[in-house]
């Protein structure tokens, strides 16, 4: 468990958790071990997805996967473990049952059949659909709005808040969501394994749906502009300062390199 979630990583989704509660004003009691939960769950999923059964990779966050180094069993246990820890930190979180009972509830829809789960089985059941079959983009969209934006949204919302401006964070938080992952299929066929810290070019050789081949790279980063700015327009009405670090949250996702 802690060679896994301490192997690094860019910390995105605590990060969104923390900057949405300085944004609104929520209780950092909460937004701490909320913070610590959702990269509990994110490492989880990376350790399963990383998995023979699931995308067999040998590389994450720069080192040997977590199976490669401690054997299937251990991994997949370190994953369960992490997400029941996740879920054990939040409640002991020193706030009303009432908030820790809602930000459960935000979280576990995001991990199973309406988040995670879901874009997972979609994402391994689309391998080898071809360029040509109907109704690709609306399955590539399912797929990364389940798989990487729904935790993305989760992290987002636990922040805190009223609910007009869960509800924009939430809107906000859809579009990094998207955004983060067309950004890591375009980086999947623009950049090296070095550089990425992780196979390259993998999802490509596997025919998964990505991006740059449905929509072809030039558009793919037209994409990428619109969801930006489409970001941005969620966080007009909030205090121009404190939105800074989501401002910049967002360029960070749209021009990152790894
Ligand atoms: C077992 C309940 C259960 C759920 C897991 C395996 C799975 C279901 C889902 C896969 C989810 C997954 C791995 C999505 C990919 C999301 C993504 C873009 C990961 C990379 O995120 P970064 O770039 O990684 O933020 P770092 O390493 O920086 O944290």
């Amino acid at each position: 468990m802690r060679y896994a979630i301490l192997a690094g990583g860019k910390r995105v989704r605590p990060i969104l958790c923390l900057a949405v509660c300085e944004l609104v004003g929520g209780e950092e009691r909460l937004a701490i071990p909320a913070a610590c939960s959702v990269e509990m769950i994110h490492t989880m999923s990376l350790i399963k997805d990383d998995l023979p059964c699931m995308d067999n990779d040998d590389l994450r966050r720069g080192k040997p996967t977590t199976h490669k180094v401690f054997g299937e069993n251990v991994a997949i246990h370190s994953g369960y473990a992490l997400l029941t820890l996740a879920f054990e930190r939040l409640t002991e979180a020193d706030v009303s049952s009432e908030r820790i009972v809602r930000t459960v509830k935000e979280l576990a829809k995001a991990i199973g059949t309406k988040g995670l789960v879901a874009g997972q089985a979609m994402d391994l059941s689309s391998e080898g659909s071809g360029q040509n079959d109907v109704g690709l983009l609306e399955k590539l969209e399912f797929i990364h709005v389940h798989k990487t934006g729904s935790l993305l949204e989760a992290s987002a919302v636990i922040g805190g808040g009223s609910e007009e401006e869960i509800e924009k964070v939430r809107n906000f938080a859809r579009c990094i969501g998207l955004l983060f992952q067309v950004v890591d299929d375009i980086l999947d066929v623009t950049k090296s394994s070095a550089e990425l810290g992780k196979t390259a070019g993998k999802d490509q050789i596997a025919g998964k749906l990505t991006y740059p081949k449905v929509l072809g790279l030039e558009k793919s980063k037209e994409f990428v502009v619109r969801l930006k700015n489409d970001a941005k327009e969620h966080l007009k009405g909030f205090d121009s300062e404190k939105v800074k670090p989501l401002i910049v949250l967002t360029n960070f996702i749209a021009n990152r390199n790894n």
